[in-house]
């Protein structure tokens, strides 16, 4: 983190004016299911509570949702239900839709917004599903702050279901969010809150996204790494829960780890400058119109007017999906379209496509939209 960082950090802890309204800072919670989503933000709220595991035993708060706990090889269920957690079907994927939680660490607040797990035991489509549903949400959301992944640091199985899972819930991002993403490991206890297979996996899978959409925004770096176990927390339901440990010191030194980890993240997430919601709307229309340039046959190459490769411009500046890919290599060289051009942009397609012309102009109405 750099010095500026800490010192707004320090001063937004210290030095805020009571008449100034609390920020609140929105961190969006994604990644494959079972990789301990739910489980961190009900870690992370009660961290909040208890800064340390001998503390949390002696104190019973309120989770912010349900979770399975695992205790002495029974599966007991928290008594707190709602209908979005699955959790009397054993194996079957949890979270059901995006669900809002507010942790309120007094100078500020943190808006998680908890997902549903692509890699969904139902299958793909219910993965597509699940994606459309976090785009909805998003669109509801004034700004997003950080985009938190969440993978298991010691996670073997590699290969294509994981790839195209990540591909999956980038490509509904805006390109500008790609800045905003953050990686928690979670089970990282058994490796000694050190690096697992997943972040030489994550690397390699940055390096070529970038390459392939000719950025370099997609960077895993020393500051927006985290590690954790939130097995920590998994012990403290089973002591609350009458159940018994066998290690207590190792328990304390987990939360311990993971505390400091996750207050890492937090002075991060404040110092993120936001993605507002208008750019994930805009991302939105630019992908669908990917969709039908590709149905229109622009991406065989033939006739690619100025007009196209500006269009395709402004698609890859915005959207990171295959669409935008295609159009990366066939723009040559066109600038996308100025935020006042799109407004006679939707003008002159209108009369040459209707599909692309109503697009171009929801385009128009967002850009000038304040
Ligand atoms: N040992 C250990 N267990 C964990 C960890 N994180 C989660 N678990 C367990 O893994 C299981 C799945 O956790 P969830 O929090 O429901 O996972 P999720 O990512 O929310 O899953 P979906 O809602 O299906 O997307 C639960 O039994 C958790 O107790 C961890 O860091 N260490
Ligand atoms: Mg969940």
């Amino acid at each position: 983190m750099k010095l500026k960082e800490w010192i707004r950090w320090f001063r937004s802890l210290f030095f805020r004016n009571n008449s100034e309204p609390c920020p609140v800072f929105t961190v969006l919670v994604i990644g494959a299911s079972g990789v301990g989503k739910s489980t961190l933000l009900n870690f992370i709220h009660y961290m909040q509570h208890c800064s340390t595991f001998n503390a949390a035993v002696k104190t019973k708060i309120d989770l912010l949702l349900p979770v399975e706990v695992d205790a002495n090889d029974k599966v007991t269920y928290m008594e707190k239900y709602t209908n979005n957690e699955n959790v009397n079907t054993v194996g079957r994927s949890c979270t059901q839709k995006p669900m809002d939680h507010i942790v309120d660490y007094g100078r500020f607040k943190i808006h998680y917004v908890d997902t549903p797990g692509t890699n969904d035991t139902r299958g793909i489509d219910q993965d597509k599903l699940n994606v459309n549903l976090i785009v909805d949400h998003l669109a509801e959301l004034p700004e997003v702050h950080a985009v938190l992944f969440v993978v298991k640091n010691d996670e073997s199985k590699l290969g294509t279901t994981f790839e195209s899972n990540l591909q999956l819930l980038l490509q509904m991002l805006p390109r500008k969010a790609l800045k905003n993403c953050c990686f928690v490991y979670t089970f990282s206890a058994p490796m000694d809150f050190k690096h697992g297979r997943m972040s030489h996996t994550l690397k390699e899978f940055a390096s070529n996204f970038n390459e392939c959409h000719a950025i370099d925004d997609l960077q895993i770096t020393v500051d927006n790494q985290y590690f954790v176990d939130n097995v920590a927390f998994k012990n403290l339901l089973t002591l609350q829960n009458g159940g018994q440990i066998t290690n207590l010191d190792k328990s304390e030194t987990v939360w311990d780890i993971s505390k400091k980890n996750i207050d890492r993240f937090l002075r991060h997430a404040c110092n993120i400058d936001p993605v507002f919601q208008k750019d994930f709307k805009i991302a939105t229309v630019m992908q669908k119109l990917g969709k039908v340039m590709r149905n229109r046959g622009f991406f065989k190459g033939v006739e690619l007017d100025i007009e196209k490769r500006r269009l395709m411009a402004s698609v890859s500046d915005w959207a990171v999906t295959g669409e935008a890919i295609l159009c990366q290599r066939l723009k040559d060289g066109a600038n996308g379209l100025e935020n006042d051009e799109w407004e006679q942009a939707a003008a002159e397609w209108k009369a040459k496509d209707g599909e692309i012309g109503k697009l171009v102009e929801e385009i128009a109405f967002l850009m000038t939209d304040n």
